[in-house]
């Protein structure tokens, strides 16, 4: 039986490598150099080709090289019987929440500006932003959300979070999601954690802009489909938005051409805000595996109906 590796234009070497080094009893293909295709049981993907699936019999269960499982709820040869399942480490988590810290960090020392000031050769000091006057709302109180929320507030920032149901936390202004306006009205950075269903694809639009108290500040780390492109230009343009700060786009690599890159009030990072280590990553692939081949229970399991 072996464990598949799909995930096109990407090194998986140090991850097979991790996955031997817990049993190297383990048969591990990497896609597209399949052994025997009747023998993958259990697939671990990122961004894999549409016509994979329909190649692979006997196949049991697929994980998500990442946290977001978006990429595989939208092949329709993955079939609705074969269950699907994320990879969710302790780096993943904390390394999300220092990088929403140091974006804030970011915003309160001026960097867009002083980036701008050392390509003009200009020093001109700013005073920094005091952490009071940033009101954070996260959106999606999930295994992300959650690790930043606690992170800030143990660092002194205001934190309001807005989920389906709500999420018991100590020092959170929780709100459900029939409370979003008065999160928005209550909030000045927006940092979008969701994960990527039919309800939140476009949610980051000019109307939940205009609604955030103001200066207001967007970063996205969850997904680019999140975002309406060219609500957010006219927001900058006209001052509903100070600044953004982008991790995550409809199109990955963010193409050469696109209109972002030029702009000074949009800070850009290449889907690098958290990273999956191949050890950790290896961990669960592996419990994953054996559970599957022993009919037990995934963990981080995504639930079909949800979504997410
Ligand atoms: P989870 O599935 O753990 O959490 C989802 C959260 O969103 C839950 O709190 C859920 O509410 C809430 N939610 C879902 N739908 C709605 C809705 N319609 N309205 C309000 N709240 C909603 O996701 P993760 O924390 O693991 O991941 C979050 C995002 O971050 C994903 O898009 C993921 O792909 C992305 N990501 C990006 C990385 C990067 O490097 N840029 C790295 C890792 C993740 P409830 O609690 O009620 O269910
Ligand atoms: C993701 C990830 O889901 O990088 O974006 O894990």
């Amino acid at each position: 039986m072996s464990i598949l590796l799909a995930a096109p234009g990407r090194d998986l070497s140090k991850l097979k490598e991790a996955i031997l080094h817990l049993d190297d009893s383990l048969e591990i293909d990497l896609w597209p150099a399949i052994q025997d295709k009747n023998r993958v049981h259990f697939a671990v993907c990122w961004n894999h080709p549409d016509y994979m699936f329909p190649q692979l019999p006997n196949i049991k269960a697929v994980s998500s090289l990442g946290a977001g499982a978006d990429h595989l709820l939208k092949d329709e040869a993955l079939s609705e019987d074969i269950p699907i399942c994320r990879l969710i480490t302790p780096s993943l988590k904390s390394g999300m929440a220092d990088f929403v810290l140091h974006t804030l960090s970011c915003i309160r020392h001026h960097q867009t500006i002083l980036s701008r000031q050392k390509s003009n050769r200009i020093w001109e000091q700013h005073s920094v932003i005091p952490r009071k006057n940033l009101h954070i709302g996260i959106m999606g109180m999930g295994e992300m959300g959650r690790a930043a929320a606690e992170l800030l507030i143990r660092n002194g920032y205001e934190v309001n979070g807005w989920s389906r149901s709500g999420c018991e936390l100590d020092g959170l202004n929780s709100f459900t999601d029939n409370e979003m306006d008065s999160f928005l009205g209550q909030s000045n950075v927006l940092i979008c954690l969701l994960p990527l269903t039919g309800d939140t694809r476009d949610i980051l639009d000019l109307d939940v802009m205009k609604k955030l108290k103001k200066p207001a500040y967007l970063v996205n780390l969850a997904r680019g489909e999140h975002l309406v492109e060219e609500d957010l230009l006219y927001a900058l343009d006209t001052g509903i938005i100070e600044q953004a700060w982008l991790d995550v786009f409809e199109t990955e690599p963010l193409p050469d051409k696109h209109v972002f890159w030029n702009r000074d009030k949009i800070m850009i990072s290449p889907h690098i805000a958290a990273i999956t280590p191949a050890d950790e990553a290896a961990g669960i692939i592996v419990e994953n595996y054996k559970r599957t081949m022993s009919g037990q229970e995934l963990m981080f399991p995504v639930a079909r109906s949800s979504g997410y």
